[in-house]
């Protein structure tokens, strides 16, 4: 192995054979990557996972986020995108304002996200419509849509179960669920930042659901709020545990972890020392190192900011998600980065890291690129990424 001497002299020689060998690291080993004083060799380690499962490849999707409303019951400390019910600001889209968005994207999407607030009026019909009629004009584009929180309060306002809930959603369309709403699954910080909210054991079984049901997902850690590095190590360790259980049932589980860097402006929670470029770039290569068994990791460019997901594409992730066109969530609270970006920008980023661009749909299937760039040599210079990034 390389650099046996580093990893010997930073005192976890141990944790690079394990993850040479594709062992599983325990909690322990997440605490002592923590500690780690050079969070380049963590890094290194990430790289190395990432490399032996996806070569070269760093993977991109054309999708457009659609944010049905912001009126929500739940009302979470860390949420600066939600409003209550009359209040200004609040927001619905009708199934027809929605449809007008997708038709404006500049490039019909693969992916449709849509999540938004748990609104108390919005009815399970109104959701059904909206898929089987996004569905009818974009037949190309996956439904990715309702997080497993928007799922229990869709159950609770219809009287149904969850599973029932996922399977009428099922047959209208849905494909996926995104990650949204797992936050932090440890009960007592779980409780301070979104005390209303599922609890995880609902959350994570809710993805069981969709799992059983063939509707593949993803998940999330919101992180760099009032957790410690033992709850960031517990909530990997509890997503992993469940996608143990979906893949030993034969079933496709989670296919992404997106780790959510807290954004910190118009919040409830005042965090004493805002997370560092380094902190989250060491936090996602341990999340790549703990997660062996989930196959993508996203540097989620919206939170993480452009320059950030580019550098995050060598500590672990693989994908940079997507076009995305307009986000609401990451900018009400603060984000810094661009609404939007094109496909050309974000083939750029990819190939100003010496990586090769692979456009996806949203279980990660490429899809054919007849012009995609053979080689890192084709990368643009970095003048040229600055205009694309305008
Ligand atoms: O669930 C809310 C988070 C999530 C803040 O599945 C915040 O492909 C940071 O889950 N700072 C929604 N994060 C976003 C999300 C997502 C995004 C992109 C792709 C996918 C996917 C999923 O945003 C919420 C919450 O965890 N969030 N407020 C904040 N201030
Ligand atoms: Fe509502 Fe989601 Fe915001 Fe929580 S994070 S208040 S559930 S919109």
């Amino acid at each position: 192995m390389r650099d046996e001497h580093r990893f010997a002299d930073l005192g976890i020689l141990d944790i690079a054979h394990k993850v040479h060998a594709g062992e599983r690291l325990s909690i322990d080993d997440g605490h002592r990557l923590y500690a780690c004083p050079d969070v380049t060799a963590v890094g290194a380690l990430a790289h190395m996972v990432r490399t032996r499962m996806h070569g070269n490849a760093a993977y991109y999707v054309v999708n457009r986020h659609i944010n049905y409303t912001n009126v929500c019951v739940n009302g979470c400390a860390f949420c600066a995108y939600q409003r209550e019910k009359g209040h200004e600001g609040g927001f619905e889209l009708t199934v027809d304002q929605a449809l007008e968005r997708l038709r404006n994207a500049p490039l019909p999407p693969r992916e449709v996200h849509i999540v938004g607030g748990c609104h108390p009026d919005l009815t399970l019909a109104y959701f059904e419509e909206l898929l089987t009629s996004v569905k009818r004009e974009f037949p190309d584009a996956a439904l990715k849509c309702f997080t497993a929180v928007e799922i229990a309060h869709f159950a609770a306002l219809e009287g149904l179960s969850t599973r029932g809930v996922l399977e009428r959603l099922k047959a209208a369309g849905l494909e996926m669920l995104p990650g949204g709403g797992a936050e932090i699954f440890e009960p007592s910080v779980r409780t301070r930042i979104c005390p209303k909210k599922s609890t995880a054991e609902e959350w994570l079984r809710i993805h069981g659901e969709a799992h059983e049901l063939g509707l593949a997902t993803n998940c999330t850690m919101l992180f760099g709020h009032l957790e410690g590095i033992g709850d960031r190590l517990d909530h990997l360790d509890r997503l992993r545990r469940l996608q143990d259980q979906s893949l030993a049932k034969g079933e496709e589980g989670f296919t992404c972890f997106i780790p959510l860097p807290f954004q910190t402006e118009n919040s409830a929670i005042k965090v004493r020392q805002p997370l560092t470029g380094t902190d989250e770039l060491r936090t996602i290569a341990i999340c790549r190192l703990m997660l062996d068994n989930i196959p993508h990791i996203k540097a989620y460019w919206v939170m993480l900011t452009v320059k950030q997901a580019q550098a995050a594409l060598f500590f672990g992730a693989d994908d940079l998600d997507g076009t995305v066109v307009e986000e609401k969530i990451g900018h009400m609270a603060g984000a810094q980065s661009q609404q939007g970006l094109s496909k050309s920008a974000l083939e750029a980023m990819i190939r100003g890291m010496g990586l090769e661009p692979v456009e996806r749909d949203a279980r990660f299937r490429p899809i054919s690129q007849p012009h995609a760039a053979k080689c890192w040599t084709d990368a643009p210079s970095p003048a040229t990424l600055d205009g694309l990034l305008d």
